[in-house]
């Protein structure tokens, strides 16, 4: 089946007892059992829940994974990953990331013996010379957040093959319908459901897929253990947002290319950081890596100051101000105080990321109405 039909369909069927198209919210907490550890596949609902497992089956379709583990956060996810390894075990990771990685990383797993180094991936052999003998995961973000600098996910996957390390990528910003790191040779692929997945910003959630079984028994053994698991609502909503995928991801990229020329070409606007203008360092790799440029813009002003950003940020009515992204609704965040203000100042700024920095996660609005927003804003 192709993608938009999986969205759909993959790994979906009518439930049993009722011929119900969409799984029911399996609200409970524990399942009877006929005798002791006989059951129909369920005994405790931190372990399994029917509406989870429907969404986990999507998501591995989705992904072209033969598995996939859903939690409560994206965190919650990426906390499972790291949990898989022990203390003495290094981390290369690229540089530019979510703040809530890098404070995951380095004020909770960094305390526990793991130990992690942050390099620029986009050069492969800056990656290569930071590997030591006791490096055991690459972890890539792509298109990294917040500065959407593509890493060449094949590239990196042969380099940990070769060296029997595992890779994983977060592909919250580019989402499957853009790009599938497996099919590329990553090892495991993370999302935050919260974001394209959900699609409506009602809901947070993470998820783990992989064809790796022997990783993904770590990670089941992980969800059962220390138990960060999405409710049987959450996962609904999860699943019933991914079914507009497709849909939603090809009109929010058709307005953020139209909103990256748009700023591109605007007076008072420095840089903007968008994989699908030619003036990106990496657009060539990411018409090749991704099915299209994806619908996250980032960009900074001429009057390159904090205030002169936040007067920017504060005078949009269409754009909300608001973390997060990936929703049907245009949101405008500034990620040196916000998302990556657990990162210290003079190691975001020397990743790059710069105080009057602005984040677009553009949605499925009409786009003159989003332009029109952008420009009172910046005039303002
Ligand atoms: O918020 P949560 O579902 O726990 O997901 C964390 C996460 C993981 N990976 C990436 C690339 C992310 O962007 C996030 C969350 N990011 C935001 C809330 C944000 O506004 O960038």
């Amino acid at each position: 089946m192709k993608f938009n039909t999986r969205a759909i369909h993959a790994g979906q069927k009518p439930e049993e007892t009722t011929g119900a198209v969409m799984p029911p919210i399996f609200q409970t907490s524990t399942y009877a059992q006929q005798a002791p550890n006989v059951h129909k596949g369920y005994d405790y609902a931190r372990v399994g829940n029917p509406t989870r497992t429907a969404l986990e089956h999507l998501i591995a379709g989705l992904e072209e994974a033969t598995s996939c583990a859903c939690f409560s956060s994206g965190v919650g996810a990426i906390d499972a990953i790291i949990k898989t390894l022990k203390p003495g075990d290094h981390v290369l990771s690229t540089n530019d990331l979510y703040g809530g990685s890098y404070r995951l990383f380095t004020s909770v797993f960094e305390p526990y013996g793991i130990e992690f180094s942050f390099v620029d991936m986009t050069d492969l052999q800056q990656v290569e010379r930071s590997i030591k003998t006791n490096t055991k995961l690459l972890w890539i973000e792509t298109p990294t957040n917040p500065l959407l600098r593509i890493i060449d996910i094949q590239e990196i996957a042969e380099l940990s093959t070769q060296r029997g390390i595992l890779s994983a990528v977060d592909n919250t910003f580019a989402s499957p319908y853009l790009q599938q790191p497996l099919l590329l040779g990553a090892d495991i692929v993370m999302h935050s459901t919260t974001k394209y997945l959900g699609g409506h910003s009602d809901v947070i959630g993470g998820a783990v897929a992989s064809n790796n079984e022997e990783f993904m028994e770590k990670i089941r053994f992980q969800v059962k253990t220390s138990g960060a698991v999405p409710g049987p609502m959450d996962c609904y909503l999860t699943l019933r947002g991914i079914k507009t995928l497709h849909v939603r991801m090809e009109r929010s990229v058709e307005n953020a290319k139209v909103i990256a020329g748009f700023l591109d070409d605007h007076p008072l606007v420095e840089h903007v950081h968008y994989p699908g203008l030619q003036n990106h360092p990496q657009f060539e790799l990411a018409a090749r890596q991704m099915k299209d440029s994806g619908a996250m813009i980032s960009f900074s002003l001429k009057d390159n100051t904090t205030e002169r950003a936040f007067q920017v940020m504060s005078a949009t009515n269409v754009f909300t101000l608001a973390e997060s992204l990936g929703g049907v609704e245009s949101l405008i965040s500034h990620p040196a105080s916000m998302t990556h203000g657990s990162i210290p100042k003079e190691i975001r700024e020397k990743a790059g990321l710069s105080d009057s920095l602005i984040r677009l996660s553009v949605g499925i609005e009409d786009v003159e109405d989003l332009i029109a927003d952008l420009d009172l804003a910046l005039s303002n």
